[in-house]
């Protein structure tokens, strides 16, 4: 079997930190090149540091170290893309654009696009909401995964590139924090909990999300990415679920370890995006085409988070 190059792009952040390490695990270290904006570092393995949207410095490490995949991760994401809307569009587009270009011209095999939940908006329907709903998108950041899910099937039916995709859920993960989503209360919340501290919550707490597991999301890419050819039949982006929770359900959950856990709730921005999304999906079309199946359910979650950063923070106090 040839053996496989892979890139991955804004591999600095919450996905991509998980993300790297799963993919230098099935591939080798010397086959995995992590690359971000910024430096990491303690980063062990292969790293560069690489803008995404200067083409020229993309193609130079396709070359470079004979890529033959790429994971695109490097973007903006919803809450802070909203501070600077004309920017966000152009990274999270223009990155994507010299991704899909290097690609044919480097006859990349295949090419993975995360996408969101955010692509919904107020007129898909909220609960178990449709693969191929509506998508009138509230931010800027939904606006560019609904344009970029678009140009990836484009550069599947005109060069017959193979791009595949999900529309994530929020990620809830102990390795990482998040960088910047309306989902982010999710970790944020664990963390408090485990040092003790009271939690001011910006979501409402019946503000029901779509949210999803770190190891469950990285198994459905991996998954997704060796299916065959012939059984990925969408290429826009493949509508994904994990599990629905409000805020105050994972309050409750968290309760059960830690009894004396407070929490506020004081709503701000993050709250006008989470009512435009819907508070769960139907992943039907994951299941059936390349057999999709989540893991994690709430309980399992928190226990999980809390048992790991436990293990996390009594490290670094001692
Ligand atoms: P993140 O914000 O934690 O990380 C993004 C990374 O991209 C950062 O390390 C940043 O430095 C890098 N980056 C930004 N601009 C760049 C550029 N011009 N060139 C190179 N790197 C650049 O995001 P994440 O949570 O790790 O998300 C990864 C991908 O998954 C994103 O495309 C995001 O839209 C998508 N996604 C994430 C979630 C989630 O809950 N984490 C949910 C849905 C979709
Ligand atoms: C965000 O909240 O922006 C992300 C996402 C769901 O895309 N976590």
């Amino acid at each position: 079997m040839k053996s496989e190059k892979i890139l991955i792009t804004g591999a600095g952040g919450q996905l991509g930190s998980v993300l790297v390490k799963a993919l230098q695990n099935k591939f080798g270290i010397d086959n995995i090149i992590a690359s971000d904006l910024y430096m990491l570092k303690d980063f062990d393995g292969i790293f560069e540091q690489l803008d995404a949207s200067d083409i020229s410095h993309l193609e130079t490490l396709v070359t470079k170290y004979k890529v033959t995949q790429i994971y695109h991760l490097a973007a903006i994401l919803s809450a802070k893309g909203e501070q600077n809307p004309i920017h966000t569009w152009n990274v999270n587009l223009n990155t994507w654009f010299n991704v899909l270009e290097i690609s044919v011209k480097h006859n990349i095999n295949k090419v993975f696009f995360p996408s969101s939940i955010a692509v919904f908006g107020d007129m898909a329907s909220k609960v178990h909401t449709a693969q191929d709903s509506f998508l009138n998108p509230s931010t800027v950041y939904g606006m560019s995964k609904t344009a970029g899910e678009n140009w990836g099937q484009y550069y599947f039916l005109k060069y017959g590139l193979d791009v595949r995709s999900l529309r994530y859920p929020g990620v809830i993960g102990y390795q990482s924090m998040p960088g910047g989503g309306t989902t982010d209360y999710a970790v944020e919340i664990y963390h408090k909990a485990i040092k003790n501290e009271a939690f001011e919550c910006y979501l409402k707490d019946d503000t029901s999300l779509p949210m999803i597991y770190m190891d469950d999301v990285i198994r459905a890419t991996l998954e997704l990415m060796d299916a065959p050819k012939a059984s990925i039949k969408i290429r826009t982006s493949y509508n994904l679920q994990g599990i629905s929770f409000t805020p105050k359900d994972i309050v409750n959950a968290i309760k059960t370890f830690y009894p004396n856990f407070k929490v506020t709730y004081k709503p701000d921005f993050r709250q006008d995006i989470a009512n435009n999304w819907p508070s769960s999906i139907d992943d039907t079309h994951a299941r059936t085409d390349w057999g999709w199946k989540p893991n994690y359910d709430l309980h399992a979650i928190t226990k999980d988070m809390l048992e790991q950063l436990e293990k996390k923070y009594n490290v670094l106090t001692q």
